[in-house]
């Protein structure tokens, strides 16, 4: 099947007793049994839920993997994935990364002994460079939040394969409509489906998805042990929401298109961030392991954090908020939102300055779009 395919019918898991279309909701925490060990399947709701079964075996066939668990939301997958360390070990991740992965990497993970590596994963050479003899993850995150920046997924997966260490990409930024890891060599997948896979920004949500069985095995035993599932009702929505992936990546496309072209011939713009533009450095790595350039730009204004400031207060499509991937239009300032748990020198040596805003421009028509940032930048320029 093709993922327009799957996205509707995968996982769906129509209930025998009234043969309804869609999923039902299985709000029970709690699963009779009809013997010692005779039950139909489920037990308790914290390991498995036949609702957000549904839900992960429509994630698993759309990113190609073996198996998938649906958490509580993009943070509460990458710990559990992150959790199968030990004290000792140590991990390589792109300097360019969400914030809050930063915050858990830089933050958490030295207390309890492991120790991570922030590299610029644009040259893969520099994750051979960064590999220790401890070194058992290597983490991508391609395109980046919040440059766009690319990993050659191949390339990465292939010096990690070679030193046995596990890849892990979050692949949230392109989803499995435009991406699919596992299928280039990565071990692991995880998402922050609160964004594109949801789309409706009312969850949020994780999942990760497992190219193996032994790492199945890992993850299956922290995810029940960390107790990081989602609620069935929250199941439920995302398995509605992803039903629409595919159309929704296409407008989403798109409009980002759309605006990053209209950006990159205005004035009051000093760089554009989108893998799709001819002027992207990375735009044929995009080409060679995407199957489109996704939903989100950035861009750094002239004028620095005021200017930025004036356009952010002008906008009136676009909402200035955190978070990405709904239908509605969303602006953010990366240095202060996003990324404010990284470090001024994180950020610096990331690349992310203070007038760099973040884009995700919903499914709304392009031209109300562009037209928003067009009055947002004109009263930047008046003000600076
Ligand atoms: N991975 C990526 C690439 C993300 O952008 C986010 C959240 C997460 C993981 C974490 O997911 P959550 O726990 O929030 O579901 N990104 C956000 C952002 O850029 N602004 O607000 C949240």
């Amino acid at each position: 099947m093709r993922p327009e395919t799957k996205a509707v019918h995968t996982g769906v898991r129509k209930d025998d007793q009234y043969n309804s279309v869609i999923t039902p909701i299985y709000p029970t925490t709690t699963f009779e049994y009809t013997d010692i060990g005779k039950n139909k399947g489920f037990d308790y709701t914290r390991c498995a839920n036949p609702t957000r079964q549904g839900l992960e075996e429509n994630i698993a066939a759309l990113e190609s993997g073996t198996a998938a668990w649906a958490t509580a939301s993009g943070m509460a997958a990458i710990s559990t994935v992150i959790l199968t360390l030990r004290s000792g070990d140590h991990i390589v991740a792109p300097r360019d990364i969400y914030g809050g992965s930063f915050r858990l990497m830089a933050k958490v993970l030295p207390g309890l002994g492991i120790q991570t590596s922030f590299i610029d994963m644009r040259e893969p050479e520099n994750v051979s460079a960064a590999l220790r003899s401890n070194t058992k993850m290597v983490w991508i995150e391609t395109p980046s939040n919040p440059l766009l920046y690319l990993t050659d997924v191949e390339a990465v997966t292939k010096i990690a394969r070679e030193k046995g260490v596990m890849t892990v990409a979050d692949n949230t930024f392109a989803t499995p409509y435009f991406q699919r890891p596992l299928e280039q060599g990565v071990d692991v997948v995880v998402h922050s489906t609160t964004k594109y896979i949801n789309g409706h920004s009312d969850v949020i949500g994780g999942a990760i998805i497992a190219k193996d069985e032994t790492i199945a095995r890992h993850i299956n035993l922290m995810y029940r042990a960390l107790g990081t599932a989602c609620s069935p009702f929250d199941a439920w929505l995302v398995l509605r929401g992803v039903k629409t992936l595919p159309q929704r990546m296409e407008a989403h496309q798109r409009n980002a298109m759309a605006i990053a072209r209209f950006l990159q011939g205005h004035p009051g713009v000093e760089k554009v961030f989108y893998p799709g533009l001819e002027s992207h450095p990375q735009r044929e790595l995009a080409k060679r392991q995407m199957s489109g350039f996704g939903g989100i730009v950035s861009f750094e204004v002239k004028g620095g954090l005021e200017a930025a400031r004036a356009c952010l207060k002008a906008v009136k499509v676009f909402t200035l908020a955190v978070s990405l991937g709904g239908v509605e239009a969303l602006i953010e300032h990366a240095a202060t939102m996003s990324h404010d748990a990284m470090t001024p020198e994180a950020r610096a040596r990331a690349g992310i300055t203070d007038g760099l805003l973040r884009c995700s421009p919903g499914i709304e028509h392009p031209d109300d779009l562009i037209e928003d940032l067009s009055q947002a930048l004109e009263s930047a320029k008046v003000r600076t």
